[in-house]
């Protein structure tokens, strides 16, 4: 009898300890990572990450006003992110101004006929859209004259005629490329109020640039804030490329000057000079950017783009603080930022007709490839297809 109890008790130990084995071995075989799926076939490889490093570092370069420039960064090479994607499709991160526009076009062709109600719907679209009030009715009255004329019948016809009037009115920009001297210290100034965007598009400006094979510098011209210098700053290494800095409060035109220097000094062709938007209430932001352009062109520095950055979010009221800036310092072109954010993007047309400048560049979104060339015919057929 003893013996059938130690026999019984041995059998159920050697089940116990077997299936505690194959508990633990299920749990392992369900944590480990399952196989990477293959590569689709022409896929392309993984990117290089050495192409946006910065150059070794140099003999120092003599600082000119060395109350201004207290730290330059990063010395050693940094570790930039992956090679620059491909830009977001601008019609893709234009949903909200595309939900705007597109209610009104659908309702317009399924009346068919041209009357009054078709004049008060597309003023409220445009408008709506922000495309801005002068803007709207000059672009109404023209298309009002052609169907008077009996040039243009019907709502098809006068939906085709405001969608080539619109894509005309932007025809100054359309492949505006960024300007750029071959052979020279090339300097980009970014400028606009607070809070628009300009130090998150040079960051992404500078991975670009990069990634097309620039020797790019940052210049943290914004000392009247910290954070501006940190921010910049973190962009430079997720650029790979390498940064001037100030001192908090001082002198923003030393910092470009240094910055200007140091590019030359190291055969790097492109300097992004970051600018503050607000400075300390005695100092006038105008005239100090004033200065900051004269130093930016003295040799070896070429400036051969001002960059207007404007937040789409804003609408008109944008218009009216661009304007401040405009002859202050010769703007050649506009950034508007935050087209994703908003359902006012008919402001691009606003700032083209209104301002008289071409939109360079837009921001559609937080991420570091989320910047486009703006492309005048790829923006008004996202408003209308
Ligand atoms: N959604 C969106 N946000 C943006 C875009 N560009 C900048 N921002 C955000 O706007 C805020 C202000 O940007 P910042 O570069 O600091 O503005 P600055 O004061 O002009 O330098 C930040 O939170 C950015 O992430 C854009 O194109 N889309
Ligand atoms: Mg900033």
């Amino acid at each position: 009898m003893l013996a059938l109890w130690v026999v019984l008790a041995v059998v159920v130990l050697l089940v116990l300890l077997t299936s505690g084995l194959l508990v633990r071995s299920r749990r392992r075989g369900a944590t480990a990572a399952p196989p990477a799926p293959p590569a689709p076939p022409g896929a392309p490889p993984p990117p290089a990450t050495t192409t946006t490093a910065p150059r070794a570092p140099a003999a120092p370069v003599p600082v000119a006003d060395d109350q201004a420039v207290a730290e330059r960064a990063p010395e050693a090479a940094p570790v930039a992110e992956p090679a620059a994607g491909a830009p977001p499709a601008l019609r893709d991160r234009m949903g909200r101004t595309r939900g705007t526009i597109s209610g009104y076009l659908r309702a317009l062709r399924a009346r068919g006929s041209v009357d009054e109600a078709t004049w008060d719907d597309l003023e409220e679209a445009l408008l709506r859209a922000d495309v801005g009030v002068a803007t709207t009715v000059s672009l109404l009255d023209d298309l009002r004259a052609k169907v008077r004329a009996g040039e243009v019948k019907g709502t098809d016809e006068v939906l085709e005629s405001l969608r080539a009037e619109l894509e005309g009115s932007l025809s100054s920009a359309e492949g505006s490329a960024l300007a750029f001297v071959e052979g020279a210290t090339n300097v980009w100034l970014f400028v606009g109020v607070n809070g628009v965007g300009k130090t998150t598009t040079i960051g992404k400006v500078a991975r670009r640039q990069a990634a097309e094979g620039r020797s790019v510098l940052l210049a943290a011209g914004d000392t009247f804030r910290a954070a501006a210098g940190e921010q910049l700053s973190t962009w430079a290494e997720r650029a790979g490329v390498e940064i001037v800095r100030g001192r908090e409060g001082g002198d923003p035109s030393a910092v470009i000057f240094d910055a200007v220097q140091r590019a030359a000094a190291r055969g790097h062709d492109l300097v992004l000079a970051d600018t503050a938007g607000r400075l300390h209430t005695k100092v006038n932001l105008v005239e100090e950017l004033k200065k900051i352009r004269r130093v930016a062109e003295r040799p070896p520095g070429t400036v051969s783009e001002v960059l207007l950055v404007l937040d789409a979010t804003t609408g008109q009221n944008g218009l009216a603080q661009a304007r401040q800036f405009l002859e202050a310092v010769g703007v050649t072109g506009v950034v508007l930022t935050k087209l994703d954010g908003t359902a006012k993007g008919g402001i691009v047309v606003a700032v083209e007709r209104e301002l008289g400048l071409p939109v360079k560049l837009v921001g559609v979104g937080e991420g570091p490839d989320d910047l486009v060339p703006f492309s005048p015919s790829e923006f008004v057929g996202a408003l209308f297809d």
